[in-house]
């Protein structure tokens, strides 16, 4: 366990945040260049983009996606789809690097078996923000979410079950790992407005991947 040189965490510390959840600290950082590596391949093929609400408005987050299926939201609501509707692909495939560190990560946390079929890349600038929602868009909520921190840091939302439960506050970093699962599936969550900023991994920007069973 160290500080690493950019960040303040203890770094490989598990961090029970309730049932079903917790924080592995600095778990993606022995796998940095392998991730990195595959991010950038991923969003050279699919990019980035800011995807419209059912409501017509357009989301602060850029998007992109890879695995089988892919998360989108337009004027006809919220789904997964196979293809990216930019130009009506399939998805890039899911890295071998992803897949392994989900299923260690998910592992560690007591959900041994995790196949994801997405990956939501969320990329967050300076003032990007993430409202408080729940992830309901999935098959079957047996299967536990895990989400990688890469870039800026972030204030993380974990509330409770009802929108209105008052949330914590989590502090995520480059290379920490958050698992999902069991009775903290369907808690509601979200992500404070980016504080601006420059890191040396990925410059201006926060960038999660979040690795989901969806279909
Ligand atoms: C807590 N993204 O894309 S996943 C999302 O930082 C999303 O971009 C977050 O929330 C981000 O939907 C990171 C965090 C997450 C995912 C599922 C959860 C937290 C969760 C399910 C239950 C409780
Ligand atoms: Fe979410």
């Amino acid at each position: 366990m160290h500080a690493d040189l950019f960040g303040t965490h203890a770094n490989g510390a598990v961090l029970p945040l309730a049932d079903g959840a917790a924080v592995l600290r600095g778990f993606a950082l022995r796998d940095e260049a392998a991730l990195l590596a595959a991010l950038r391949a991923v969003t050279a093929r699919a990019p980035p983009r800011r995807m419209l609400t059912p409501g017509g408005r357009r989301m602060s987050v850029w998007m992109s996606n890879c695995g089988e299926l892919g998360w989108i939201s337009d004027r006809h609501g919220y789904r997964y789809a196979p293809r990216d509707p930019l130009d009506d692909t399939p998805w890039p495939r899911m890295p071998a690097s992803f897949l392994s560190l989900a299923a260690r990560a998910a592992a560690r946390a007591g959900f041994p078996g995790f196949l994801p079929d997405a990956c939501l890349i969320n990329r967050y600038e300076a003032g990007t923000r993430l409202s408080l929602h729940q992830d309901r868009d999935e098959r079957d909520f047996a299967a536990p979410i895990v989400s990688v921190s890469l870039g800026l840091p972030a204030l993380f939302l974990f509330g409770g079950m009802r929108r209105g439960d008052r949330p914590q506050r989590v502090a995520l970093e480059h290379g920490d790992v958050v698992v999902w699962g069991g009775a903290s599936r369907l808690r509601y969550h979200g992500v404070l407005p980016l504080q601006p900023g420059i890191h040396p991994a990925l410059g201006a920007c926060r960038v999660n991947l979040t690795l989901r069973k969806a279909g």
